[in-house]
């Protein structure tokens, strides 16, 4: 049998580190596109040659024609420009538009069973509009988010708590901008949920609302500190786990940016919710119950979501 054909669109910070992971892990062939002549081929080369000392088998190319995406059986979307210090994701939303436009096009063209995955920001307008310009059908397009910000929430939680990364589990809800929404209550240590830790003394009220703070501003620490782009070992690490639950129809219950109709009071729009990813694609939205607190936090990031999407659809009239 083939391998799986794994088709990374932008061949930046975060697609080199998705290259290498696809190949460690061995889920594919790997084709790196960009629109940066070398880039792709350079990069290619450059990791198919840590094979040996890896260990792997996996082939590598790079491309600047969409034509080598043919028949690919997942596409992750990394193409366009990411923040620098004092932007917001939202500040990207022109010139990524643009680029979702192109990278749609390629992918209905070239690709069109693929489980792409997207990571452009801001992303849950950005994976909204290249469903729009793609044409796949919206449970094959799903954005990463949820995982990435669920992973720096129990990253800190394993730190704030001297516990292994394994048993702590976290769920970050909502848009992946300043109004996501870290859910405490789901959120647990081996099953303890995150507020019994507060009464049995493990951390403070106060303590456990600076880390679910520090998660929503995670990505800004990053910027700040690399001053020149934004994180990419975590996102790509994130992906890689979406890409693996598709290709291996694990059905994994992870937050990520899917198109929600019918649950949670929505209908039509993509936003991060739980979500089961298998063989599918998104095979379900879990609707879980959220409380008066949660579901205006929710709320509020679902409005910013929309806002985005209107400024889409300012911005290109053949956005429906
Ligand atoms: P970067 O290293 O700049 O790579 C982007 C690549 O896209 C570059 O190599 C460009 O040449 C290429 N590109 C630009 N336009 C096109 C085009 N039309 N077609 C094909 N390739 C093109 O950025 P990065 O890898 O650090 O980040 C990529 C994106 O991910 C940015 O929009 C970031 O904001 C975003 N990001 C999202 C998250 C999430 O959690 C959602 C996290 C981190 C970064």
């Amino acid at each position: 049998m083939a391998r799986p054909k794994i088709a990374l669109i932008g061949a930046g910070q975060i697609g080199g580190t998705l290259a290498h992971l696809a190949a460690i892990k061995e889920l594919g062939d790997v084709v790196l596109f960009d629109i940066a002549e070398g880039i792709p081929q350079g990069k290619a080369l450059d990791l198919a040659q840590s094979g040996p000392v890896e260990g792997f088998d996996a082939a590598l190319k790079g491309a600047n024609d969409y034509a080598d995406i043919s028949g690919a059986d997942v596409c992750i979307v990394t193409a366009g420009v990411p923040r620098k210090p004092g932007m917001s994701r939202d500040d990207l939303l022109g010139i990524n538009l643009k680029v979702m436009k192109s990278v749609g096009e390629g992918i209905k063209a070239n690709a069109p069973d693929a489980f792409v995955i997207c990571i452009t920001n801001p992303l849950d307008a950005m994976v909204w509009a290249l469903r729009e310009f793609s044409g796949l059908p919206h449970e094959k397009v799903v954005g990463m988010a949820g995982v990435l910000d669920s992973a720096r929430f129990r990253h800190f939680l394993s730190v704030e708590f001297g516990v292994s990364m394994r048993d702590v589990t976290a769920f970050v809800l909502g848009g992946h901008g300043d109004t996501m929404v870290p859910l405490t209550r789901y959120s647990t240590v081996a099953g303890i949920p995150l507020p019994d830790l507060v009464d049995m003394g493990w951390t403070t009220q106060d303590r456990l609302d600076a880390i679910v703070q520090r998660t929503r501003d995670g990505g800004a620490e990053i910027v700040g500190l690399l001053k020149t782009g934004s994180a990419f070992y975590a996102p790509a690490a994130s992906a890689i786990e979406m890409a693996e639950a598709y290709l291996k129809d694990q059905k994994r219950l992870l937050p990520c940016a899917a198109y929600v109709d019918s649950a949670f009071g929505l209908s039509g729009m993509y936003v991060g919710v739980p979500t089961i990813l298998g063989a599918g694609g998104v095979e379900r939205v879990v609707d879980i119950k959220l409380n008066n607190a949660e579901q205006a936090m929710f709320n509020k990031s679902v409005e910013s979501v929309k806002g985005l999407v209107e400024a889409c659809r300012g911005i290109d009239s053949s956005l429906g």
